[in-house]
């Protein structure tokens, strides 16, 4: 398989003006890439350009700028939809990123297909944005939410999920790829398992899109929802893929401009999808933001992306199994790049202030996966996140950073 080389990333590593600067004296080494990614210049110069020379309201104007705006807004949809694997354009709605796509679904689709007495199936490991929606759903429904355990390297438990299956679940919801331990889960298995059991399925691509090639059609999910910040795009915008028969069928979810045909005081038709879930003045620049990202992975490919973050994960477990102090949690058997770890004696928050004195940014805490945490009994831990611009020099500043932090707390 093709990869980055190394001389390719120090060269892509140029596009983000961001990752050129010192902090606290030291050569920045941004490890917090499951939290937000970096975005390269191409993506800031599309919004730029946005602002100095197109904006306009979109859909609604004849004039010049509002067409050039609107192109700029469907140009994108078209450009997500084939990144994604979609066919049809349609499938794309836009919203401000995976915890608004899966609201929407909770809110607009979950009570369409369940009841009191139903219920909807996530793992052990999901992002509390697919955990708290659905329990707002059971609230309103009677619905139940149950739960697939994983073991313990993190990875769900196939038997338990089979086990918890049954002709009561009527959506299975869960994290492709989870970010506090970074396992890859076998979706397309998780998803034909729940369809035999007549589930509907919707998919958190949260850490997957800017990781993994995704083709929704191969994985065979019903919904797919991610967003643009974690994969090199501007915050505020991202967006729910789902098969058009179901968005057809779906009621909408916010009332307003855009997602009508017509309103009169008798009532309203409904706009075609996607429009008719995207209410109001959408987020124009990010999503002319988010056009460009995908424009500028494309050019890199996915594939290449995967190797080369493979190839960095498995040179930073090793740094870190060299530190006999250091615990990894999350060590499954297919993996992306996270490296969510525990130092003895040394908590999480004190870690990684001293390893920002040294200009690594890390993340530490629950990593809004408390369930994940209290799988493995620790309150938090530390976590770094890779990306293509990574380099397995800024792991190895990662591993002389965690030294100090132990000399530190000797
Ligand atoms: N799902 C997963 C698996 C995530 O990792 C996150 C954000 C979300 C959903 C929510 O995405 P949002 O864009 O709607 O906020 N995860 C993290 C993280 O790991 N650290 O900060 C945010």
């Amino acid at each position: 398989m093709t990869r980055l080389a190394p001389s390719d990333v120090m060269q892509l590593r140029k596009d983000f003006p961001i990752l050129d600067q010192e902090v606290n004296g030291h050569p920045l080494v941004y490890l917090d890439n499951a939290a937000t990614s970096q975005k390269p210049r191409a993506v800031i110069d599309a919004i730029t350009h946005h602002y100095e020379r197109d904006n306009a309201n979109i859909h609604r104007g004849v004039h010049t700028l509002a067409q050039r705006s609107t192109q700029g807004y469907e140009g994108a949809r078209t450009k997500l939809a084939r990144f994604l694997g979609a066919t049809d354009s349609r499938e794309i709605v836009f919203t401000r990123g995976t915890t608004e796509a899966i609201n929407l679904v909770a809110s607009a689709f979950g009570p369409t297909v369940l009841g009191a007495g139903d219920e909807i199936l996530v793992s052990e490991m999901e992002h509390h944005s697919n955990i708290v929606p659905w329990q707002l759903l059971c609230e309103r429904t009677g619905a139940k939410l149950v739960m697939a355990p994983m073991d313990d390297r993190g990875q769900i438990d196939m038997a338990a999920f089979r086990e918890r299956l049954s002709a009561r679940t009527k959506i299975v919801a869960l994290v492709h790829v989870s970010n506090a331990l970074g396992t890859i889960n076998p979706i397309e298995e998780l998803v034909e398992l729940a369809h035999t059991a007549g589930a509907h399925t919707v998919i958190d691509g949260a850490q997957a899109a800017a990781h993994l090639a995704i083709d929704v059609a191969a994985l065979g999910c019903d919904f797919y929802a991610t967003s643009g910040h974690k994969m090199f795009g501007p915050t505020g915008i991202g967006a729910l893929w789902a098969r058009a028969e179901l968005l057809e069928a779906m009621p909408p979810w916010q009332g307003g401009g855009e997602m009508i045909l017509t309103v009169t005081f008798e009532g309203s038709e409904y706009n075609e999808i996607p429009h008719k879930f995207e209410a109001g003045t959408p987020n124009v620049a990010g999503a002319v933001g988010l056009g460009a990202t995908v424009d500028y992975l494309e050019t890199i490919g996915m594939e290449r992306i995967a190797a080369w973050e493979h190839e960095l994960l498995e040179h930073g477990t090793e740094v870190l199994s060299t530190i006999p102090e250091i615990r990894l949690i999350g060590t499954a058997e297919k993996k992306a790049g996270v490296l969510s770890f525990l130092v003895e004696g040394v908590h999480a928050h004190d870690v990684g202030t001293i390893l920002d004195l040294e200009g690594i940014a890390v993340r530490t805490g629950h990593h809004c996966a408390q369930p994940v945490m209290d799988h493995f009994g620790v309150a938090a831990t530390t976590r770094a996140s890779l990306a293509f611009y990574n380099t397995k020099e800024e792991l190895d500043a990662l591993g002389a950073g965690l030294r100090k932090v132990l000399e530190v707390f000797a």
